[in-house]
């Protein structure tokens, strides 16, 4: 699996169903069902992540790719997660060993801004149709406030980490929402207007990352 492209929702074989959720550039970890409980096999290793066409960090990750696969479990489920730690150095899980080290590795966060350790152009598109009700979930990983805005579209926030949804009378129209460091926030809508629109931080230089204006860019945004 290289984790360059958006995988397939993982539709549940086996325990209680669900609506799969897709991650955007990454793939959700199959578990194994051992009497009644899902069993997920995580490997702490090195990987190397396209970000880009041509840009291939050396990071460290997870199951092959950095950021590691969405783990994706119910209310009621009974799951174990096996490690095995192929760095160079010990590990643990919540993935807060040797902060310095490791999660800027990329095991949690890098000093880029990407998605999922992914940069554009070399990032999937967030495919819709006319009409369709869309549910974005945004978690702010890195060290810094990101201002995410939609074009095009009013979304509501609808939601933030822990929690899960917010009730309806605790959501609010927005065009940009900011998500602190270690938050996460829930976006809806529905999508009524047709075209190519962007999403994206609105602090310049994080769209920018290193890129200067001197640089070479490998797609014209036009
Ligand atoms: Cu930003």
């Amino acid at each position: 699996m290289t984790g360059a492209g958006t995988a397939p929702p993982l539709v549940p074989s086996s325990g209680r169903s669900y609506n799969p959720v897709v991650t955007l550039n990454g793939w959700t970890l199959p578990w194994r069902m051992n009497n009644g409980v899902k069993e997920f096999h995580l490997v702490a290793e090195l990987v190397v992540r396209e970000m880009a066409p041509g840009f291939k960090p050396h990071m460290w990750g997870y199951n092959g790719q950095s950021p590691g696969p969405t783990i994706e479990v119910v209310k009621g489920d009974r799951v174990h997660v096996f490690v095995t730690n192929r760095l160079p150095e010990h590990t643990s899980v919540h993935w807060h060993a040797d902060e310095m080290t490791q999660m800027a590795m990329g095991m949690m966060g890098f000093n880029l801004w990407t998605w999922n350790s992914r940069i554009f152009p070399g990032i999937d598109t967030l495919n819709e149709r006319l009409g369709d009700k869309v549910r974005i979930r945004i978690g702010n990983l890195t060290m810094t406030n990101h201002p995410m805005h939609l074009h095009g579209h009013e979304f509501k926030v609808s939601g933030g980490g822990g929690g899960g949804p917010w009730p309806m009378a605790a959501r609010w129209p927005e065009v940009t929402t900011d998500v602190a460091v270690g938050q996460m926030r829930q976006l809806e809508f529905v999508v009524d207007e047709e075209s190519d629109w962007a999403f994206h931080c609105h602090k310049s230089h994080h769209t920018m990352n290193a890129i200067g204006h001197a640089m070479p860019f490998p797609r014209r945004l036009a």
